[in-house]
């Protein structure tokens, strides 16, 4: 039975050295008030404890993954290999690619197995907590408002840039 305020969102990085990246993702999910864990695991030089780490995830309550990875990125597909919740991919730049090697090794899932690719670095991290806000909405109807609400904010700050710019271009 998963405790009062267990993680609902596991985010799992192939090292600490994505961490920088994947604070984007921690603070999104903490601004959207989304209980949540972040952990160091990585398929290739971990594999036994990312394994384990999804059943105890799944024990928790947990019911989105996100897995972020740069050089060869396979830590999204041994996540998804392992469950049936919903997998978010984050791609991330790490090696000399700029990222563009993780992202076709983390979008280019084999039917059956599918996980749900961000795009590479920053933009992506943050959004992969947004699209996991989105799935965990379907079911609360408190998160969905407080989306409804960043949407309302992001749409009267792009409404003042516009004001601004017309603004200053007037001629
Ligand atoms: C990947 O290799 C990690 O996700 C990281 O992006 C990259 C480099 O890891 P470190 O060598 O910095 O630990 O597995």
């Amino acid at each position: 039975m998963p405790r009062k305020n267990a993680p609902q969102v596991a985010v799992l990085m192939g090292s600490d050295s994505d961490l920088p990246v994947m604070e984007n993702c921690l603070r999104t999910l903490a601004v959207l008030g989304i209980p949540h864990e972040a952990s160091v695991l990585s398929a290739h030089r971990t594999p036994d404890e990312t394994a384990a780490c999804v059943k105890e995830s799944e024990k928790a309550g947990v019911k989105v993954f996100i897995c972020a990875a740069g050089g060869a990125a396979h830590l999204a597909g041994a996540v998804v290999a392992r469950t049936l919740l919903p997998v978010v991919g984050v791609p991330l730049n790490a090696t000399p690619l700029g990222g563009l090697d993780a992202l076709l090794s983390t979008v280019q899932m084999p039917s059956g197995v599918p996980v749900a690719t961000v795009a590479i670095g920053e933009m992506g991290a943050s959004n992969a907590a947004f699209l996991a806000a989105r799935i965990l909405a379907l079911g609360d109807r408190a998160l969905a408002r407080r989306l409804e609400s960043h949407r309302e904010q992001m749409v009267k700050g792009v409404l003042e840039k516009n004001r601004k710019v017309r603004e200053r271009t007037k001629s």
